[in-house]
């Protein structure tokens, strides 16, 4: 089991608390959309991603984006228990949308581009991004448990 220090737990509560899930989750999935552009394929019901302003405009992308976003919130409420929180939803991407989970990795660094960059260096500082790092580490084990 993954352990925490206080100051962990600390920061990951704190950077939550200063995120807004819907205005971060949706530049993520655009960010993932358009930097790994193989990541189209999972979202071709979506309509149009045929160039970045379509990307980011895609009100489908952005809603999907505020529903991966809060997905998040799973691992922030139950750090201790990560692995167990995220079984469905592992077995969905695998079993049903058939998912390669490389691409959690993906989606998991535009969030963190996204955090950094809302948050700006006084804020996400090194410190902050280990903590960070560590719970979508954690994340995309969990969801690629379901695989082996
Ligand atoms: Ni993901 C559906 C959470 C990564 C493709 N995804 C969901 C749902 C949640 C979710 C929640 C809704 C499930 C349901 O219907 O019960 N996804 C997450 C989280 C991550 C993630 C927390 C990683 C941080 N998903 C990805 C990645 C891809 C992906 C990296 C593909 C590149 N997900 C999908 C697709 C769906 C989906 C496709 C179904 C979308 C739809 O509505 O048609």
């Amino acid at each position: 089991m993954v352990e925490w220090t206080d100051a962990e737990r600390h920061i990951i509560s704190d950077v939550w608390g200063k995120l807004s899930v819907d205005e971060i989750g949706p530049q993520a999935l655009a960010r993932v959309l358009i930097v790994f552009p193989w990541t189209q394929r999972y979202f071709a019901s979506f309509g149009n991603l045929s160039n970045a302003a379509a990307i980011t405009g895609n009100a489908k992308v952005a809603a999907h984006g505020k529903v991966v976003m809060h997905g998040l919130e799973k691992a922030v409420k139950n750090l201790d228990n990560i692995k167990q929180s995220y079984a469905q939803l592992s077995v969905i991407h695998s079993e049903k949308l058939h998912v390669d989970p490389d691409n959690f990795k993906l989606l998991a660094e535009c969030i963190t581009v996204c955090v950094a960059m809302k948050l700006g260096p006084s804020v996400f500082t090194p410190e902050v991004q280990e903590a960070w790092q560590k719970l979508l580490d954690c994340v995309v084990s969990a969801l690629g448990r379901q695989y082996h």
